[in-house]
């Protein structure tokens, strides 16, 4: 398998911790985003949507959308398993994943990042995705149903988790206040290998002085 990735890209991190949690070997193609190589021909029959994550299966075959690709992984390499069996628990964690992934990060990736900067400059841009990540996860932080729990559902991290990490690191960068309950989730998540070591940082596309996604 070759996951296209990049080091910064919060979608290909879900994936990272994925493959990572479950122990699946594979390579990795990087694609410089700030290079705009995801524009380029090659990546774009890899990808027609110019997107990352991409992950090409031993057959040739190319899964796009990390949380496609997350829940086929999920499928395939069931153990340990991301997502409970309980059709409300399901909806639960989907729920939590959907309103980081649907409803916070598409509206800050970098496309649209660029269109912001574009019509209203740098300020603008730094604004919108402040503005549009702390809303979002003050929101997102009402879903968890409980307040005790080690991980965002239960004792175990859930696809929930891989969702939430990575956009926790993008809303550092942009100074976005996080709710301390999803920094507490956080830090548990990443006393496990499977976090820590996919963490931008600690990627080889990395710069030497990369300060997180
Ligand atoms: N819904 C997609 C979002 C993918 C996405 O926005 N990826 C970003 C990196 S995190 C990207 O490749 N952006 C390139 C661009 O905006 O030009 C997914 O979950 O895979």
């Amino acid at each position: 398998m070759i996951l296209h990735t990049y080091f910064r890209s919060t979608a290909s991190w879900r994936v990272r911790i994925a493959l990572a949690l479950k122990d699946v070997a594979h390579e990795a193609a990087f694609q410089n985003l700030k290079t705009g190589e995801q524009h380029s021909p090659g990546f774009l029959a890899v990808n027609p949507q110019g997107f990352l994550p991409a992950l090409v299966l031993d057959d040739g075959q190319v899964l796009t959308q990390s949380l496609a690709i997350v829940q086929y992984l999920d499928e395939v390499y069931p153990e340990p398993p991301l997502m409970p069996d309980a059709p409300l628990d399901r909806a639960r964690i989907n729920a939590f994943a959907q309103s980081i992934a649907c409803d916070i990060h598409p509206v800050q990736n970098l496309k649209v990042l660029q269109k912001v900067q574009t019509i209203g400059g740098e300020e603008a841009r730094a604004h919108w995705a402040r503005e549009v990540i702390e809303s979002g996860l003050a929101a997102s932080a009402q879903l968890l149903t409980s307040t005790q729990s080690r991980f965002c559902f239960g004792d175990r991290p859930s696809l929930a988790d891989l969702v939430l990490v990575p956009q926790l690191s993008n809303a550092r960068r942009f100074g976005a206040a996080i709710p301390q309950r999803l920094q507490d989730i956080e830090a548990a998540c990443l006393e496990l290998p499977a976090f820590r070591d996919t963490r931008p940082e600690a990627q080889p596309d990395a710069p030497p002085a990369a300060g997180g996604s």
